[in-house]
């Protein structure tokens, strides 16, 4: 039997499948994302926050300046989820959710938003690479988070947002690794929309991308 292109282009994508990476967000009311680290996440590949309990965001910054958005220290504008009121969604009968794509395989530095969290710990890594630079590693950007003085929130993000009430597209990764460039004038960043999965009696779930 002889393959057509398109058979082989179907064939060649099934083999670089697209993953998605899930990682919850504030699970049993602790200040953390599980895991805290994600390795091989390949371009392409979704990375999902499924947001537990609490009140948090998933913010990008860069790996020298923690708690601040990547926009305030480089001419990256990165992703924010905004506030993401678990209860206040579970009340609707939905998880919030918040889904970012992979670019490439630079390292992206997360934080959360929320008052003194990321001096607290709550930060993680995707892709890690000691190998490049064996400085930025989690635990010296947890360690430098934990001596900043203020967890600052992304421009443009209401105080009061509701946050994982509808949305469209998914987040998008820029991550160059751990670039310092000089701010851009005035970058404020945009709050990418959150996405819903919606909890149905069966257990099954709905996406909204
Ligand atoms: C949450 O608590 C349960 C029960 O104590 C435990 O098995 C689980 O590992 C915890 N998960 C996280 C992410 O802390
Ligand atoms: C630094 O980390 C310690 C241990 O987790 C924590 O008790 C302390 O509150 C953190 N510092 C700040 C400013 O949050
Ligand atoms: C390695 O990372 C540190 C911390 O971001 C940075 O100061 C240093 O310049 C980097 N080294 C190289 C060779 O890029
Ligand atoms: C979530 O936290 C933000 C920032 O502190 C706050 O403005 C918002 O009211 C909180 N949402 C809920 C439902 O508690
Ligand atoms: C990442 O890829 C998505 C999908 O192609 C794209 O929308 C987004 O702009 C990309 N992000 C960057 C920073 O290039
Ligand atoms: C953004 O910064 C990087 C490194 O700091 C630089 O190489 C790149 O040219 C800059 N891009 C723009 C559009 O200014
Ligand atoms: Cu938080």
């Amino acid at each position: 039997m002889q393959f057509t292109t398109l058979t082989l282009a179907a064939l060649a994508s099934l083999a670089t499948a697209q993953k998605t990476h899930v990682v919850t967000v504030g699970m049993n009311a602790t200040l953390t994302y599980s895991p805290n680290s994600l390795t091989g996440v390949a371009a392409g590949d979704l990375v999902q926050f499924q947001f537990k309990a609490g009140n948090h965001t998933v913010t990008q910054s860069t790996f020298d300046k923690p708690c601040e958005p990547i926009s305030m220290n480089s001419n990256i504008t990165g992703f924010h989820s905004g506030f993401q009121p678990v209860a206040a969604s579970a009340a609707m009968g939905m998880i919030p959710t918040y889904t970012i794509m992979v670019n490439n395989t630079n390292p992206i530095w997360i934080y959360c938003a929320k008052e003194m969290h990321c001096e607290k710990g709550m930060v993680m890594v995707i892709n890690e690479n000691p190998t490049a630079n064996s400085s930025r590693t989690l635990a010296a950007y947890k360690a430098a988070a934990n001596s900043t003085a203020a967890t600052i929130l992304p421009g443009g993000e209401s105080a009061t947002g509701t946050g994982g009430t509808g949305g469209t597209t998914p987040g998008t990764a820029d991550s160059a690794p751990g670039a310092s460039g000089s701010p851009t004038a005035g970058a404020g960043m945009l709050a990418a929309p959150s996405t819903l999965i919606l909890v149905a009696a069966a257990g099954l779930a709905t996406f909204f991308l």
